[in-house]
């Protein structure tokens, strides 16, 4: 069948009708997307680079710059200057494992790679972007940072790109309805920012100075300025690429940077800086052999003729896969880096950048031996210093689990051990997080390497440890129920892991049954606290984010008798039964499951949860009895249109993602 334009009606037809959890044979849910079959479904006759074929552990790591403000052209604020642009021969390190360059089939000449960044104020590595750092305005030394984005993606003649530089799936909220390719709209993650300045995923913009305003909330032209205000505590944030259906795409690409928030208190604290404050942004890459970036699609087949849907002009139409899994890992945008340190203590600031991929990390001596006491003590989260610094990362059953868009700020005391010591970061979290497939300890199980070379430059008088009291939020005015649900969605579609030709149903992740473009129903009034319970009927464990607010987490656990609001009666439950696992243990258990209680490092605030999964009855059904939630607590304070959407991307991208508007009172 050929295919037009897919409206929501067919959308909302299929979803009274196909009422089935992920469990339900949908493979997805349970299954790395990274395997020859998927890559080549396409990418025509390129073939996939084999990540055992790389070296490891040789290529410096990049250590991204911060880029320097214009302090006088907008009176009183830091103005950038941010452009999207596309770079041609991005190098990510890919090696031969004997160091060799890799050389591209087609042409002879080494790898390299077609990347999206940001350059600002003139500064651009290619891929990903300078870091904008930034003064808390809490303090009076504050100061507001002004950012005019301009979306500059061409080729390398020069001319305005038509085409993305990866498959667009046009059957998605957001591409369904003719939208131009190469659009972009950023947001500041965790920014406690205006409405306005939030980067609305509808509020994209092309790359034509000369383009109409979308209708929707967008600009004219290929440009937008957004103030933001930086009135919130000192943290590591980081602004990315929200457009619309293809936030993934972007962000693979390349669009995403750090944003680091400063303030007088942490200043105070003689915490490692300078050379010895690095951020770490973690990322998962496939790759071609010519060095090209892979992001897998799959055919879509008619659901009920299960032939191939085929576009205007006779194409198969692709479909987005349910996640991505790369094979390799890239740190600050080079793969499997290591790093030369001094036998002193280094902050790093780690951010999961993936689009799907958790992260369970921990560091590891050459011999497997134990990490001397102190060794790497976690500090900070999302919301900036943590109450009480977190001693995690020290073993692999101890690891720091760090879900989409989470980061961890850490403290690692290299002279704890001899000079010469090697030191590899690892991870072992499956993908799907939790159920999915182990990482292979030989590629993604392995994040980078530290090695204890470097001369020391003088005594470390810094800080081993910091932390800032919080000051708990009020008791909730409101609790809301929301829940989590993948649905199958209307496209019937042909994946075939095994080789047998199974047909499976594409996923449709929804938030309480509604499609982003359902009306709002999440309406919180200016400054009030809210409880929201969000319940998990799915397997999966989902990185739950809200745009404006910075949340505590209240408590997590399982919950019993659930009604999910796809049932189209309000969501509802018999009893919140905290910090227990699906099984029925306790905390103190020593098989108790940690994704169901609160950890050391979830204190503070946050502006991404884990949600934990739920789990299946004897039939394989989800079962009411068996369902995952967390409680967090947040005061509204800013009016306006804001988002809250599962941070796996390609989730996000599939309609796990809803506006709430805080009203007035
Ligand atoms: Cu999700």
């Amino acid at each position: 069948m050929a295919m037009g334009k897919w409206t929501h009606r067919v959308y909302l037809y299929y979803r009274s009708i196909l009422l089935a959890g992920c469990a339900l044979a949908m493979w997805g849910c349970n299954g790395d997307t990274t395997n020859i079959s998927a890559l080549s479904a396409s990418s025509g006759s390129k073939s996939p680079l084999n990540p055992l074929m790389l070296q490891q552990f040789a290529t410096p790591l990049p250590i991204i710059p911060a880029a320097t403000a214009d302090t006088t052209s907008v009176a009183g604020s830091d103005y950038y200057v941010v452009k999207a642009q596309q770079s041609a021969d991005y190098d990510f390190g890919l090696r031969n494992i004997d160091g060799g360059e890799l050389k591209n089939p087609y042409t002879g000449k080494p790898v390299r790679s077609t990347v999206w960044g940001y350059s600002v104020n003139g500064l651009s590595a290619g891929y990903l972007g300078p870091t904008i750092e930034a003064r808390s305005t809490l303090d009076t030394s504050g100061r507001k940072v002004v950012v005019k984005y301009i979306n500059d993606l061409r080729d390398a003649a020069g001319n305005l790109l038509t085409k993305h530089l990866l498959y667009v799936d046009p059957t998605l909220d957001g591409t369904n309805n003719g939208e131009p390719e190469i659009r972009i709209v950023p947001h500041l993650h965790g920014g406690h920012t205006q409405s306005g300045f939030d980067g609305n995923p509808l509020y994209w913009f092309t790359n034509n100075p000369n383009a109409p305003a979308n209708g929707m909330g967008g600009p004219a032209g290929n440009t937008v300025t957004y103030t933001y205000d930086n009135d919130q505590l000192g943290t590591t944030l980081w602004y990315h690429d929200h457009a619309m259906g293809i936030t993934r795409l972007n962000v693979y690409a390349g669009l995403a940077a750090f944003y680091i928030l400063r303030d007088n208190y942490e200043d105070s604290l003689n915490l490692p800086k300078g050379n010895y404050e690095i951020p770490l942004v973690i990322q998962d890459k496939s790759f071609y052999e010519d060095g090209s970036i892979a992001y897998p699609t799959t055919p879509l087949l008619d659901p009920y003729t299960h032939l191939p849907i085929v576009d205007a002009n006779g194409k198969p139409v692709l479909s987005s896969l349910p996640e991505f899994f790369g094979n390799t890992i890239a740190v600050n945008g080079k793969v499997w880096p290591k790093l030369e340190v001094e036998p002193r203590r280094y902050r790093f600031r780690l951010l999961n950048g993936s689009d799907s991929r958790f992260y369970n990390l921990w560091i590891e001596l050459p011999d497997g031996s134990p990490l001397p006491a102190g060794m790497i003590t976690q500090i900070g989260n999302e919301g900036g210093l943590l109450p009480t610094p977190a001693t995690v990362g020290d073993t692999e059953d101890h690891g720091i689990l760090l879900a989409l868009a989470e980061r961890a700020d850490l403290i690692i005391d290299f002279s704890k051990v001899p000079v010469g010591t090697k030191i590899t970061m690892r991870n072992n979290a499956n993908g799907p997080y939790p159920d999915g497939n182990p990482p292979d300890p030989k590629t993604t199980g392995k994040i980078m390497q530290f090695t204890v070379t470097k001369p020391l430059s003088g005594t470390d008088t810094s800080a081993a440890t910091a932390s800032r009291p919080h000051a708990p939020l009020a008791a909730a005015d409101n609790v809301r129920v929301v829940d989590l649900q993948e649905l199958r969605d209307i496209f019937g579609i042909n994946y075939d892991p095994a080789g047998e030709g199974t047909l499976f149903y594409r996923h449709l992740l929804l938030l309480n049954g509604n499609l982003f473009t359902d009306p709002i129903t999440e309406k919180p009034v200016l400054n009030t606290v809210e409880d929201w319970i969000i319940v998990n009927g799915t397997v999966d464990m989902h990185p739950m984010h809200l745009h404006l607010v910075s949340f505590e987490v209240v408590e997590k656990g399982t919950l019993t008798g659930y009604i999910p609001a796809a049932l189209g009666l309000p969501p509802r439950y018999a009893a919140l039964n905290k910090d227990t696992d699906p099984a029925g243990r306790t905390p103190l258990d020593p098989e108790f499951d940690r994704n169901y209680t609160v950890t050391g490092n979830e204190i503070g605030l946050k502006d991404t949860v884990k949600v934990p999964p739920g789990g299946l009855d004897p039939n394989g059904d989800p079962d009411p009895n068996n369902r995952g939630y967390v409680r967090i607590r947040a005061k509204f304070d800013r009016l306006g249109i804001y988002m809250w959407h599962c941070h796996i991307l390609s989730h996000e991208d599939n309609d796990m993602m809803r506006p709430f508007e805080v009203v007035a009172p």
